[in-house]
């Protein structure tokens, strides 16, 4: 496997972090001890966790008024996976890239190449019905897989065959599909009939998916249509999943929903009746921010892996869900804030497995609300920094990532390596 940050920097970062890392290590498993938990156990499940980095993240987001590119911005996909590389070497935890099809389209085989030199494999395949691109024949403006017109559904149906046709080669087994079909005017369209239309659509999605496949359907609240979306939330997302089959789940992207959703009952419902597909990790204040995930409200991170890990220890069958960053930066280096969003994601996996489940349990049933809601704080008080730094070091990356990053230099070498990528307007991410 490819090192792209030379071995020396980051032995030396880690030479110069090591003996304080393990102090504060074994003083943390003696404070994890008196709670009757096995501070090894707990690194070992954090050792195995990984979460996809979205391909379109390495580059610099934007919004409709502006974009403002960041220095040695990737200028494609073989670009991207070198960013990408970048941050699975030091925080060993996002070993796979999750593709947006047609902003990443190149050839399957060197594409195929380039990841594996990293030792990156490939996540969630993405469609884009959500926009056109240059050479096809109908328009999205009016919608996809529910536009009223055929041509245009066929079109979006076979773009994402296309999809799933592209991700067999690369070793995907996932299909994320969002559209951001809807309205922007009472009246503008029939609601039952556009979601009969999407209906039909996504049905002749699904039957093209391999057997060993699962087809995430993702839904968001608003934007771009701004009066009503079509997959606008997770009662409806819980409806698709049903019609479609067994190989259809529902995709939470922690941005698609209003402000002060409870998000995590949402989670324990589709998780209830096994469908839930997986998430997009992001942050969010008013509205779909794309803030870095955990940035916002790192308590209601904690309180989804809550249920996650709830689920997990309960024995629920088939459980395996997909996760992911979806996340824009317009402000930071991109790989910064990719590297930093997957530890606090990490971080959030690790506090939920520290909640005492069995006291919990009993202040439930002993309807003790103060002591079950302290049970969640104990573990989200944490500071777990110790065994998240551990697991990285353990496996070969960076006990400090960002640190590291910036002594590498390597913003300033791909700065120099690759022209500017153009200014301009926002895009939609
Ligand atoms: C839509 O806002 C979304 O969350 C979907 O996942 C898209 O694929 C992604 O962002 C990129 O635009
Ligand atoms: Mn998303």
């Amino acid at each position: 496997m490819e090192n792209v940050i030379a071995g020396e920097i980051l032995a030396a970062g880690n030479a110069a972090r090591e003996k304080t890392l393990r102090t504060d290590y074994a003083a943390l498993g003696e404070q994890l001890q008196r709670r009757a938990i096995d501070i090894d156990a707990i690194l070992k499940k954090v050792e195995a966790f990984a979460v996809a980095i979205p391909s379109w993240g390495v580059g610099t987001g934007g919004t409709r008024f502006a974009r403002f590119p960041g220095d040695g911005e990737p200028r494609d996909i073989f670009d991207k996976l070198e960013d990408c590389a970048v941050i699975q070497q030091l925080t060993r935890a996002t070993p796979s890239v999750s593709l947006h099809i047609p902003w990443d389209r190149a050839d399957p085989k060197r594409l195929k190449q380039a990841a594996s030199r990293y030792g990156l494999g490939f996540d969630a395949m993405n469609s884009n019905t959500f926009s056109d691109a240059g050479d096809q024949k109908h328009s999205y403006k009016f919608g996809s897989l529910s536009h009223a017109d055929a041509g245009t559904r066929r079109q979006a149906v076979e773009h994402n065959l296309e999809c799933i046709e592209i991700g067999k080669t690369l070793g995907s087994r996932a299909l994320t599909v969002w559209v951001g079909d809807g309205s922007n005017f009472p009246g503008q369209v029939n609601f039952a009939r556009a979601f009969e239309r999407y209906l039909d659509s996504v049905k002749a999605v699904y039957a093209a998916l391999p057997s060993d496949w699962r087809l995430f359907t993702e839904h968001k609240m608003y934007e771009p249509a701004f009066y009503s979306t079509v997959v606008q939330d997770w009662g409806t997302n819980y409806i698709i999943a049903k019609e479609l089959g067994e190989k259809a789940y529902c995709l939470v992207d922690l941005g698609h929903h209003a402000p002060n959703v409870n998000i995590e009952m949402i989670v324990s419902r589709l998780i209830q009746f096994g469908k839930l597909g997986g998430f997009h990790f992001n942050d969010s204040k008013y509205g779909d921010d794309d803030l870095d995930a955990g940035s916002i409200d790192p308590y209601r991170l904690f309180l989804v892996f809550n249920e996650l890990v709830d689920a997990e220890q309960s024995g629920k069958r088939d459980f395996d869900p997909a996760h992911m960053l979806d996340q824009s930066h317009n402000v930071t280096d991109p790989i910064e804030s990719l590297m930093l969003s997957a530890i606090e994601v990490q971080r959030a996996y690790a506090q939920a497995l520290l909640v005492d489940r069995k006291a919990l349990g009993a202040y439930q049933e002993n309807n003790d609300a103060l002591m079950a809601t302290q049970t969640l704080k104990a573990a989200y008080r944490t500071d777990v920094e110790p065994i998240l730094a551990m697991a990285r070091l353990n496996a070969g990356g960076a006990v400090d990532p960002i640190a590291t990053y910036r002594a590498s230099g390597y913003r300033r070498k791909v700065a120099t390596e690759r022209p500017a990528v153009a200014a301009g307007g926002g895009g939609i991410v």
